[in-house]
């Protein structure tokens, strides 16, 4: 008894995306210490944080709202659109809600956006390495000659969050090289116009919310960094692409901690002088600013440190946070903390039962005689803001690279995958696909599967084959076929798409 074998015949066809042929080797540095896919994230992740902006607050990964107003406004006449000019213009990523964004919010959390900034697709932060985005802003970027990018929240805070996240990925080469200059917008939409961000100015005035009326304990007693523990095991990906592995760990992280930061205080919940000590708090600020004084019983690691290897080539620092208890991270403010928070999540240095969680508003929140606050003399400005859920203000021209990808589909091996497959007639094909282009290839898909003799395809289609190809690398799906008993072979014809760094489609064949 048993089923004839199968014989199969299968027409390869070509994703050809075009003419450009160029094969790129890829490097066979050796792994890094740990996990590879770990070494892969966290050397990203500080690349990003020892990355230097072309415009930024000293000391910080930021842009304040006065810089940002003099690139858009280039007459100085008060407004954005006729007499300035775009070639200098970044992209302005909004992160915030879309009641926000479109100027609809009745609660005093936003009147509209900056002149040309795009919101996130889905409207929040958390999404932002989520593919559909990243093709939104490959697009988007590949209109501005600034290839800057300038995140905008409510108040510059959870935009470094998205910042860090973005970052990371940039530096993995998810938006090709040179990588763009990522940044936030210092106090974001506050700070561009804090009449139109009524509830927010509340938040972050002093005296006007309780979150500035601690006075939490502070020492400067230094205290030395425990040894390092092992490294984690990430393997969140069958991908070898550097930048989706990256990617898929930033878009963990960003989902893992909701809210992702904790507030000091005593209700349900929050942070205080009598439990601070059930938490690993780190300081992530310099080391002059912790021995001057930190929260009782804080290490210190400055975050353009907290992720680079050591002089033997492990990730000391990293490895050396006692994840026995839950991890608090701060900074002078909320920001730098944030980035922390991203990073250290996407690498699984946490808690197991919990994620690390930055300090609401930092040091200004835990003791007011500490920390950054927003100046009201200096930092809050009228600049103007646009309504609606487009884009509102400014067009931009495309200037898409020449190098293209050009995507193969090689020969398929078909197999039974189980017996329980054979059995059901279910046959399985290792569809194998790689670019010999000479640019990046994204977002590639099989859509579609034409087929005789009555096979018909078992697997869900549309199937994501890769996020992300580089030049001379590749990726492999499997579909399912049902194969009708007595069927000895079939031809069939496979549809696919992608988009290159522009977001161009490619529909195949
Ligand atoms: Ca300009
Ligand atoms: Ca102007």
């Amino acid at each position: 008894m048993g089923k004839q074998l199968r014989l199969i015949c299968l027409v390869m066809f070509a994703f050809s995306l075009a003419t450009t042929l160029c094969l790129v080797a890829t490097s066979s540095a050796a792994p890094p210490p740990g996990d590879a896919q770990f070494g892969i994230i966290a050397d990203n992740s500080n690349a990003f944080l020892n990355s230097a902006p072309a415009v930024n607050v000293p000391g910080t990964n930021y842009m304040d709202t006065t810089t940002l107003m003099a690139l858009l406004d280039d007459n100085n006449d008060g407004t954005i659109g006729p007499g300035d000019d775009p070639t200098n213009d970044p992209l302005v990523i909004d992160v915030r809600a879309a009641d926000a964004y479109t100027g609809t919010n009745t609660a005093g959390m936003g009147a509209g956006h900056i002149p040309g900034a795009i919101p996130v697709t889905t409207y929040k932060y958390q999404d932002i390495v989520k593919p559909a985005n990243l093709e939104y802003i490959r697009s988007e970027l590949a209109k501005h000659q600034n290839k800057t990018i300038v995140l905008a929240c409510y108040s510059g805070h959870t935009d470094k969050l998205a910042e860090m996240a973005l970052g990371a990925v940039a530096q993995a080469g998810y938006f090709g090289t040179p990588a763009p200059v990522i940044t936030a917008l210092k106090w974001g939409n506050l700070g561009w116009n804090s009449a139109a961000e009524p509830s927010v100015l509340a938040e972050v005035t002093p005296g006007t919310k309780d979150i500035y009326v601690h006075t939490y304990g502070m020492e400067t007693t230094p205290h030395p960094l425990p040894a390092p523990g092992a490294y984690p095991v990430i393997n969140n990906t069958t991908s070898t692409e550097p930048a989706e592995i990256t990617r898929v760990a930033d878009n963990l992280s960003e989902s893992a901690t909701s809210p992702p930061f904790i507030f000091p205080g005593t209700g349900t919940g929050q942070v205080n002088d009598s439990n601070i000590g059930n938490y690993t708090v780190v300081d992530v600020r310099s080391a002059a600013e912790y021995a001057a004084g930190h929260i009782t019983g804080a290490v210190n690691i400055p975050y353009q440190q907290l992720f680079a290897k050591d002089g033997a080539g492990d990730y000391t620092n990293l490895l050396s946070i006692d994840t026995s208890k839950p991890v608090i991270v701060y900074a002078n403010g909320q920001q730098e903390s944030n980035a922390a928070v991203i990073g250290l999540n996407a690498l699984g240095i946490r808690n197991a039962g919990a994620p690390d969680k930055g300090l609401r508003y930092g040091l200004a929140a835990w003791n007011n005689g500490y920390g950054m606050e927003f100046n009201a003399n200096t930092e809050e400005h009228n600049y103007p803001v646009v309504t609606g859920s487009a884009p509102g203000g400014l067009t931009y021209s495309g200037q898409c690279p020449s190098s293209k990808p050009s995507l193969n589909l090689s020969a398929p091996s078909p197999y039974w995958g189980t017996v329980s497959d054979y059995n059901a007639g279910l046959l399985s094909v290792d569809w194998t696909i790689s670019n010999s282009g000479s640019g990046i290839g994204y977002d590639i898909n099989i859509t579609g599967s034409i087929n005789t003799n009555g096979v018909t395809v078992a697997s869900a289609l549309p199937l994501t084959v890769a996020n992300i190809m580089s030049p001379g690398g590749s990726a492999t799906a499997t579909v399912k076929y049902n194969v009708p008993a007595g069927v000895g072979g079939w031809h069939t014809i496979m549809a696919g798409s992608a988009t290159d760094i522009c977001g161009t489609s490619y529909t195949l064949p």
